[in-house]
């Protein structure tokens, strides 16, 4: 069976993020989304999330493309996890190109494209016109 993991915060879920779910499920056989946790967001993404975690894991947990949802608690997890749940894959989209090339010593590293013209902070901009 071929794992794939994938991180993120996911916020107001949209369709930028499911077209990364599918493509990353199509990468394997099961999908792992690590979700960055309210206080990760906070505290090291500087991020306000508009839903929180269990709201969050929640919506992923009902994705079809989605096996498990694990948390994302800090940003040096990835290697420990990638040893734990035996992944073959690490994707990410490619806002992230390069960024996570340290991985290839432990798994397949895949950037995906963006999907354009979506984003959680776009959506809040507009939201408040
Ligand atoms: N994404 C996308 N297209 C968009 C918006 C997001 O493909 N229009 C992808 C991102 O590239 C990312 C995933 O959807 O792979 C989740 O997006 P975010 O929640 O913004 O993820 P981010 O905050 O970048 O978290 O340790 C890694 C970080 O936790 C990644």
């Amino acid at each position: 069976m071929k794992k794939v993991i994938t991180y993120g915060t996911f916020d107001l879920l949209h369709y930028g993020h499911i077209n990364l779910l599918r493509r990353a499920k199509a990468l394997g056989d099961y999908l792992i989304v690590a979700l960055s946790t309210d206080e990760f967001n906070h505290n090291q993404k500087n991020k306000k999330c508009y839903f929180s975690y269990e709201q969050r894991k929640q919506l992923l947990e009902s994705i079809r493309y989605v096996d498990l949802v694990i948390p994302e608690e800090n940003w040096e997890q990835k290697i420990s996890d990638i040893k734990e749940f035996r992944i073959d894959t690490f994707v990410i989209g490619n806002d992230w190109e390069g960024k996570f090339d340290f991985l290839k010593d432990y798994c397949e590293v895949v950037y995906l494209t963006r999907t354009p013209e979506i984003s959680t902070t776009q959506i809040k901009a507009e939201l408040k016109e």
